[in-house]
């Protein structure tokens, strides 16, 4: 073999390695879910064929012709029996593009499909497009709800200047994207996400629980709304929207049903992950909230539950953070951030009497540090108790604290 192909084989061996290394749980946990010994998709993962041109004439050092910089914030479903994730995968340009990547068994051997998506533009192309929520809905289509990005020819003097809107496309193989036109809204959208059941209000607008005649059927909306590209400001949390006609989405009205709040993990501003997972108990929802602090702000994961016959009204607010950046998580292009948008229940039953029947597996996605990606995996069962057993946050030191007597006061009780 020449010294060029012997160095290909090299590189396909070593690449081959990272890809089919097993993942295993860490120990010591939390008992709330389990965290993995490996991140399941960092940069290098990437298709050598995204990255290398293998012609010795025209690349004789073997060089990377294009560099590829993160795989972060992803979509997930599952799809034919495997764990899809649509990944936003970011390039040394600063680009990100959408690519899919499936795997097995949810937790390693992911595998990137051998292109990335080509995503259609909306009248006005986006500069950049990230963070895409899947929605498998009702009305049989697959959606992808991401933000696109523009900069903002109002300040025309200012190159950092953007705006981000919802960007929307839906599908029905995850190869060929349909797009439709982006969201309209009152201000600025990062962070939206399709509700996956049609929600049915009466003459006078209020939900009602399933089709009933005379009622209007709608799609719904969690958003995020923004007074600037970065600045949540006046935004007040994660909001809920309905829209009649997916095809020309605008929105009129926004309800906050997730408030941010002085002094928690989401005093800056908040977001919903993926879909909230509907459950026996209730709606199951993922977010992040942001708060600031010396070193920057800092991005964690948190969840909190709504009723099943309306998913605006909080039903559990866990207090505290669920999952955050943590050793190694830590470091990346965007220090101490922990985010979310992809998360796969493998089965829920909707029998409360099955609610713990073991079987029901989650696989939750974060992305660490807008660098990598990485697995922790629980049960519906498990959130579901976190949800409802985890004392609420009381705004102040002295709840906690008294928080905290209670529950040793309970232990003591035991001896
Ligand atoms: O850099 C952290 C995150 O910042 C943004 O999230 P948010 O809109 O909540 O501030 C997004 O750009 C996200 O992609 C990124 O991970």
């Amino acid at each position: 073999m020449s010294d060029f192909a012997n160095k290909v084989a090299a590189l396909r061996a070593h690449h081959e390695e990272l890809l089919t290394r097993k993942n295993a749980p860490k120990a010591w946990g939390n008992g709330i879910y389990e965290k993995y010994e490996n991140p399941i998709l960092t940069a290098e993962h990437t298709p050598l064929e995204w990255r290398y041109d293998f012609n010795e004439k025209d690349n004789p050092y073997l060089m990377q012709r294009i560099m590829m910089n993160a795989t972060l914030n992803s979509g997930a479903m599952k799809w034919n029996g495997k764990y899809l994730l649509v990944v936003r995968v970011e390039g040394a340009d600063r680009k990100s593009f959408f690519a899919v990547a499936e795997s097995p068994n949810g937790v390693d051997n992911f595998r990137f499909w051998d292109e990335p998506i080509t995503m259609p533009e909306d009248v006005i192309p986006a500069t950049n497009i990230y963070d895409m929520r899947l929605t498998a809905h009702e009305d049989g289509w697959i959606y992808g709800v991401f933000c696109a990005e523009r900069h903002d020819d109002s300040q025309p003097g200012d190159l950092s200047a953007a705006t981000a809107t919802a960007g929307i496309a839906r599908t029905k193989d995850l190869k060929t994207w349909y797009r439709l036109p982006d969201l309209k809204t009152k201000s600025q959208q990062r962070n939206v996400v399709l509700h996956p059941e049609f929600v049915y209000t009466d003459e006078n607008g209020q939900m009602v629980n399933g089709k009933l005649p005379n009622c209007k059927c709608h799609y719904a909306f969690y958003t995020r709304p923004q007074d600037g590209f970065i600045d949540a400001g006046s935004g007040g949390g994660i909001g809920w929207a309905l829209v009649d006609d997916i095809e020309h989405a605008e929105i009129h009205e926004e309800t906050i049903i997730n408030a941010r709040h002085y002094h928690t993990i989401q005093e800056v501003k908040n977001g919903e992950g993926p879909h909230p997972i509907k459950t026996p108990r209730g709606w199951l929802h993922l977010a992040h909230g942001v708060r600031g602090c010396a070193s920057g702000l800092r991005y964690v994961l948190y969840l909190y539950m709504t009723a099943l016959e309306d998913p605006t009204r909080v039903i559990a607010q866990p207090g505290g953070y669920f999952i955050v950046p943590e050793g190694e998580e830590y470091i990346g292009d965007v220090m101490n951030v922990a985010f979310a948008n992809g998360w796969i229940a493998d089965h829920v039953s909707t029998k409360e009497d099955e609610l713990f029947d073991g079987d029901d597996k989650v696989f939750i996605y974060y992305a660490s540090s807008d660098t990598r990606m990485h697995v922790a995996t629980s049960t519906i069962d498990r959130l579901v108790d976190y949800c409802m057993n985890t004392p609420e946050d009381g705004y102040f030191t002295a709840a906690s604290v008294e928080t905290i007597k209670a529950l040793v006061a309970k232990n003591k009780a035991l001896k």
